[in-house]
């Protein structure tokens, strides 16, 4: 009976020196802990369904764009169409210039960036003119 009662008492000492120090140190196995470090966060995310970019379209008639002034989020694309008789363009003052843009032609951006964009019709820009505020 004491004889087990010693037996024990080893077994649990043992049991906690194990513990303390892990099976085998870092350095009797490094290249599998090494492996064991690469798979934290397995399994690894799944990866996230593609999502088209958010799309606007703006109207571009004789001689204004509808509507003149948009908030969209990062990232929309944004879209003119000419539904007017003449040609006119999307002009932004130092920045994209669609070119003239003849009835029935569409011209497209991308604003990636939060922002305030002006812009307006090279041909009728005193009246013909619009904005794009990216949302933050
Ligand atoms: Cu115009």
């Amino acid at each position: 009976m004491r004889h087990t009662w010693v037996s024990a008492a080893i077994i649990l000492g043992l049991a906690a020196t194990w513990l303390s120090i892990g099976p085998m140190s870092s350095a009797q196995h490094g290249a599998r802990s090494h492996v064991a470090t690469e798979l934290v966060g397995y399994p690894p995310p799944l990866p996230q369904p593609y999502r088209p970019p958010p799309v606007v379209t703006i109207g571009v008639y004789d001689n204004y764009f509808l509507p003149a002034s948009m908030n969209v989020a990062p990232g929309t694309l944004v879209r003119w169409d000419n539904l007017g008789r003449h040609h006119h363009t999307v002009t932004f003052p130092g920045g994209s210039d669609s070119g003239e843009l003849p009835p029935g032609i569409p011209y497209a951006l991308t604003f990636p960036r939060p922002g305030v964009y002006h812009y307006y019709c090279r041909f009728h820009g005193v009246q013909m003119r619009g904005m794009i505020v990216v949302g933050f």
